[in-house]
């Protein structure tokens, strides 16, 4: 198939948290090589991003942080913006959902179909809030789970038992928003008639695009066989894109109807002149960039959209990726397992590329994997370092040594060099091939193969040895290498584009064209090369361990967010409360009790007297730690004998869900023998 131009998006990022290394793998990552790859071809290509900033669960962020919507998306835009432009992941565009241009363009679209005919209007029962007056989003309902009878299931989903639900199965549902038990209200919706489009569908994609990628083409197959149903495209909420037609008032476009139009709002905003011909001349090919779990709605729902609105050509290719977990479990924003971006370049200021690397030499491109830090260091290490940095850095030294930097004149080649550039043109062949088809983890361990051909030559060649006996040889092989370093300034500047830019600066190389890539004539013979640099250094175990006990604090901490206050006891009456004395006094004294691990003797000073108290508590402080504090005890506890002591009292204190003591003192400092009320 012959086309004059792609385009290419990527999946429009919910502005509701920063972006992380999921995002980065699954999708933004590929896209990014892709498209450094069509340029560096002279491919006419337009890269469109942006923010997705409606959907409930912005609303529902904004409601606990008590700000509006717009100050979240407003947040995070700017946030994921940079993050993006940070990793060199440059848009031509990257704009947001909530533009001017994508307001009109959504509701002229769904305006549009409106006038065709293209929706069926229905009236359903839907929950609603009366003391908030508003209909309630799936989200915005709780109850219990039928199935696992988990008592905080979502209208959406139990997150329990990972069941979809929907809000009537929930058991005694509440609303989120006040708390009250919701009531059924009539409501009308537009729905687009998926089911009039399964026939098109059906051949457009399982007739027509046999080259989708398995994971893709199985989804859709699945959900064509399944049948499709009319899907609801407007919403009663009060953050959205109005539904432009009479009688609609406090309804909103659906997100997952305006965000796809998004792709094309923002090419408007990039080409106000031009924008057309990048999304319905018939030589244009689309191509969207996505994470698994929005298949459906961009090889399904958006392509029945643009059919039904007409005009537009449909994607060529959705080459969606599946998860990346984090070192064995989901990553998840709610739970805070996550590499963010921001985060990693605080820490590891510079290494981008580092990043870039491992999460394509991982990617998801088949099936889920996983991220660790180990396999982090060991690629960087055993891979960045060993292989691609070693040979730059060892071809260049080696040029300095004999040549004063100067790229020396190439002699006559021997059958081992040409056979060494044969092979360079056979795996550029296939890295090419790799590259067409969405294999970028093939693409990048032929990019590999590459610097590795670089390392063997050297070490093949032994140009150290020549250098007493045969100086033109000498110049022959290292003008071989500086050409090999030359050329992979090109090979990955589509997977590592900082560290192929210094490769291409140290060798004084301005242009970066792929048809360059295989010759060996793109340094010319003289050319002053810089002084040799590092391009990655090795990763030490320490750094990764910091990073692996950050993650084993996080997993820590929403433990124990997660364990339950114990279930509270039977009522006492006022009468009984009274009776216990409670006091302040202050601890004198105090040793560990022979020939026990958990006792401690205390005396305190109560006021009035001294006494001993003897408690519990030694696996959790130490004596010396204690003198000196005030505590809260029970004075008239019946005294009673521990390891012979008697024990005149007991000391207060607080255990958290995972069994740590801390003790219980006055907020500021009272004279002994206070009462505690
Ligand atoms: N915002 C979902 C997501 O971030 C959604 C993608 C929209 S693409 C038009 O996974
Ligand atoms: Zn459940």
């Amino acid at each position: 198939m012959t086309f004059k131009r792609t385009t290419v998006t990527t999946a429009l990022p919910y502005a509701n948290g920063p972006v992380h290394i999921g995002h980065l793998a699954g999708v933004y990552v590929p896209a990014d090589i892709y498209v450094r790859y069509l340029r560096l071809k002279g491919d006419d290509v337009i890269f469109i991003g942006g923010s997705d900033e409606h959907g409930v669960p912005i609303t529902i962020k904004a409601r606990n942080e008590g700000v509006t919507p717009q100050d979240i998306v407003d947040r995070y835009h700017y946030l994921i913006k940079k993050s993006f432009e940070d990793f060199g992941i440059w848009f031509d565009i990257y704009s947001r959902t909530t533009s001017q241009i994508h307001r009109e363009t959504a509701s002229d679209f769904f305006r549009t179909l409106y006038e065709k005919g293209g929706f069926i209007e229905k009236t359903s029962e839907q929950y609603y809030d009366e003391e908030v007056k508003q209909f309630l989003a799936d989200r915005y309902i709780t109850g219990t789970c039928p199935h696992c009878k988990n008592e905080h299931a979502y209208g959406d989903q139990c997150e329990a038992c990972g069941t979809s639900l929907s809000p009537t199965d929930l058991i005694n549902p509440k609303s989120a928003l006040s708390g009250s038990t919701p009531v059924r209200r009539e409501t009308k919706h537009w729905y687009l008639p998926l089911d009039n489009y399964e026939a098109f569908l059906r051949q457009w994609i399982l007739e027509g695009h046999k080259e989708w990628k398995s994971n893709v083409y199985g989804q859709c197959k699945s959900w064509l066989d399944m049948g499709l149903q009319p899907r609801a495209v407007s919403r009663d909420l009060d953050w959205g894109i109005p539904v432009p037609v009479e009688g609609a008032e406090g309804k909103v476009l659906y997100v997952w109807f305006d965000a796809p139009i998004g792709y094309i709002s923002n090419t408007k905003e990039l080409l106000p002149d031009s924008w057309e011909i990048w999304w319905k001349d018939k030589d244009t090919r689309i191509i969207h960039f996505i994470g698994k779990d929005n298949i459906v709605f961009h090889c399904i729902v958006f392509p029945a959209m643009l059919k039904a609105h007409g005009g537009y050509q449909l994607p060529d290719n959705v080459p969606a990726n599946e998860f990346l977990n984090l070192e064995g479990d989901k990553i998840s924003t709610s739970r805070n397992w996550a590499v963010w971006l921001h985060e990693y370049l605080e820490d590891f200021p510079g290494k981008q590329d580092v990043l870039r690397y491992v999460l394509t030499a991982n990617a998801p491109e088949t099936k889920d994997n996983d991220f660790t830090w180990k396999d982090f260091q060991a690629r960087n290490n055993n891979e960045l370092v060993a292989i691609l940095g070693n040979f730059v850095h060892r071809a260049m030294v080696l040029t300095h040594k004999y040549f004063d930097g100067k790229v020396p004149p190439c002699g006559e080649l021997t059958d081992y060099d040409n056979r060494t550039v044969d092979e360079f043109i056979d795996i550029k062949k296939d890295l090419e091939k790799n590259l067409d088809q969405f294999r970028f983890r093939d693409a990048l361990k032929d990019a590999m193969s590459l610097a590795r051909i670089g390392n063997k030559y050297l070490a093949d060649t032994e140009p150290w040895k020549s250098a007493k006996t045969d100086m033109p040889r000498v110049a022959t092989i290292l003008n071989l290498s500086m050409q090999i370093v030359a050329n992979l300034g090109i090979a990955f500047e589509p997977f590592l584009p900082f560290s192929a830019a210094k490769i291409r600066d140290f060798v004084g190389l301005d242009s970066c064209i792929w048809a360059d890539l295989g010759k060996i004539t793109i340094l010319t013979k003289g050319q002053m090369l810089k002084t040799p640099e590092l391009l990655f250094e090795k990763i030490e175990d320490e750094t990764v361990h910091a990073q692996v006990q950050k993650l084993l604090d996080t997993k820590k901490a929403n433990e124990l967010k997660e364990m339950k206050a114990a279930p509270q006891k039977p009522d006492v009456s006022f009468e009984d409360f009274v009776k216990l004395d409670v006091r302040v006094g202050t601890v004198s004294e105090c040793v560990k009790v022979p020939q026990t691990d958990k006792l401690l003797q205390l005396t305190i000073n109560d006021g009035i007297n001294k006494r001993t108290i003897v408690s519990g508590i030694a696996q959790h402080f130490t004596p010396e730690s204690l003198i000196g504090k005030q505590v809260c005890f029970i004075a008239n506890l019946e005294p009673r004998k521990l390891k012979g002591i008697e024990s005149q009292g007991m000391i207060l204190s607080a255990e958290t869900p995972d069994g740590k003591l801390v003790l219980i003192h006055p907020g500021e400092k009272v004279p002994d023998g206070s009462a505690v009320k």
